[in-house]
């Protein structure tokens, strides 16, 4: 059976209060219309059972890869379309309006393993793995985030050492998206070199067949059930010396990552609002109490009205980051100040529109519960809304109140 929400996203209508596709390009928005239309059929009509029955719909990365979803960013010499960062904040948007999970599966392969392979690789490893990477032949996960040591990677314990001839790598990550089903990894690990205490942070890329490599599954989950999460174990990994990540070290190389993958979410987590709200809207509209539609009580009225207020904040604070981020402006301050802000609104907006949808809100007829379960993780990962705001304080004030 076709749940409610999924023929509703086949009439879905973007909320637009403050015009913003005026000043959008032609290209954007067809490529916008292109992939919602793709997402209609392939993925809205399919995805609360996925979530339901936790499943992954790793089948959708071949067509993923046709979209030009995987690393949008990247020059065409590597096979990526070479879109502009504004394009990839409304690709991002589309997906989340869909689901966060998908989201994540593919923010992750562009922002977080193309974009360190690009901005920090060798020409060889650029030419090795960014075509298979854009077209999703490969896909790939990013390791950060150990088991102790989640806000604060720079405290991380997993480490190489150089045996002349390769790397040997040993360690843990956890947390890790789309690990379980990827073919390579981009891990952060210290070089520990004898008589040395300081020890700096690098890229490796590890393979899947790399002896003492596994990634076993993280399993219960009540959040992006319809994304897969992993770890990432190395127990005397050897690893080819071309592997290593030459363009960039420090912590700095990862952190910098992440200024691209949550430029993303600022945008992904604005499709999620939007499809909430969209789905409170046309219920209210329809929802018949006390012998009138419930759109027509001013309770109900307030909440759309602030959903729609908030949406377009955030909406345009995405919007002039992407300005930003196309002139090489943005700051990872200003990154911060988006993610937290958008991802945060798209919480609470997912929470008033189920209570709009009264008791059918908690059911997956509707997308919004869904959402909001989601949403649950996005507020945390690429840096919790708490280390958001202490960035923000940090750049306001010039004091780091990390520690
Ligand atoms: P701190 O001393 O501030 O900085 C260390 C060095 O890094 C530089 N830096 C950056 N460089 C580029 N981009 C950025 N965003 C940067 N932020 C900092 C900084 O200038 C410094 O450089 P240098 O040359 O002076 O050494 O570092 P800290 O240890 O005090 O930590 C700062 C803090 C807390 C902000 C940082 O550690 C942080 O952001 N923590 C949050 C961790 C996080 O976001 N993890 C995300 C893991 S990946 C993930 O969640 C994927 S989810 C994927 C999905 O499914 O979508
Ligand atoms: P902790 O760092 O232990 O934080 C716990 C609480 O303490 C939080 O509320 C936090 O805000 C607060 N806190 C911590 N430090 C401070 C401080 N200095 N001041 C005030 N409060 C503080 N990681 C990857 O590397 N790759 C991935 O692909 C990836 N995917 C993920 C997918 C999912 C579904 C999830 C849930 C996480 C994923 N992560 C990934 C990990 C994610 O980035 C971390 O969960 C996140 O950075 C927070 O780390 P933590 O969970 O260890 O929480």
């Amino acid at each position: 059976m076709i749940s409610h929400s999924a023929k509703v996203a086949h009439k879905y209508e973007a909320p637009d209060y403050y015009m913003l596709d005026d000043l959008m390009t032609e290209e954007q928005l067809l490529i916008r219309q292109t992939v919602r239309d793709w997402l209609n059929q392939h993925a809205a009509p399919h995805i609360n059972d996925w979530a339901q029955e936790n499943h992954c719909p790793t089948h959708l990365i071949q067509g993923f890869g046709e979209l030009g979803l995987f690393g949008p960013f990247v020059d065409e010499k590597y096979g990526g379309p070479g879109l502009d960062y504004m394009t990839y904040g409304i690709m991002m948007q589309e997906v989340e309006r869909i689901d966060s999970g998908l989201r994540s599966m593919v923010s992750v392969q562009g922002s977080l393993v193309m974009y360190p392979i690009y901005a920090y690789g060798s020409e060889e490893q650029k030419m090795k793995y960014l075509p298979k990477l854009a077209t999703g032949e490969w896909m790939g996960c990013f390791g950060l985030t150990e088991p102790n040591h989640g806000s604060n990677p720079g405290g991380m314990e997993t480490y190489f050492t150089d045996e002349g001839d390769h790397y040997l790598l040993n360690g843990a990550k956890t947390w890790i998206s789309n690990s379980p089903f990827s073919q390579i990894a981009v891990v952060w690990a210290k070089l520990r070199k004898p008589g040395e205490e300081k020890e700096r942070i690098y890229g490796l890329i590890v393979e899947r067949g790399m002896e003492g490599f596994s990634t076993p599954e993280i399993h219960n989950k009540w959040s992006l059930r319809a994304s897969t999460t992993g770890e990432l174990v190395f127990d005397n990994v050897k690893v080819p010396k071309e592997n290593l990540l030459p363009g960039k070290s420090g912590l700095g190389a990862p952190l910098g990552c992440l200024d691209s993958a949550r430029y993303g979410i600022s945008w992904g987590a604005v499709g999620a609002a939007m499809d909430c709200y969209y789905t409170a809207l046309n219920y209210a509209m329809e929802r018949q109490q006390f012998g009138k539609p419930i759109a027509g009580f001013q309770l109900q009225q307030k909440k759309l009205a602030e959903m729609l207020t908030e949406i377009t904040k955030g909406q345009l604070l995405a919007f002039r980051l992407g300005q930003l981020k196309n002139a090489g402006k943005a700051t990872t301050a200003q990154v911060s100040m988006a993610k937290r802000n958008n991802v945060d609104m798209a919480l609470k907006i997912a929470r008033e529109a189920r209570q709009v949808l009264g008791g059918m809100g908690i059911t997956g007829d509707y997308p919004i519960m869904r959402h909001m379960m989601n949403l649950e993780s996005v507020i945390t990962y690429e840096g919790t809304h708490d280390i958001h705001l202490l960035i923000t304080g940090m750049d306001v004030t010039g004091i780091q109140a990390f520690r």
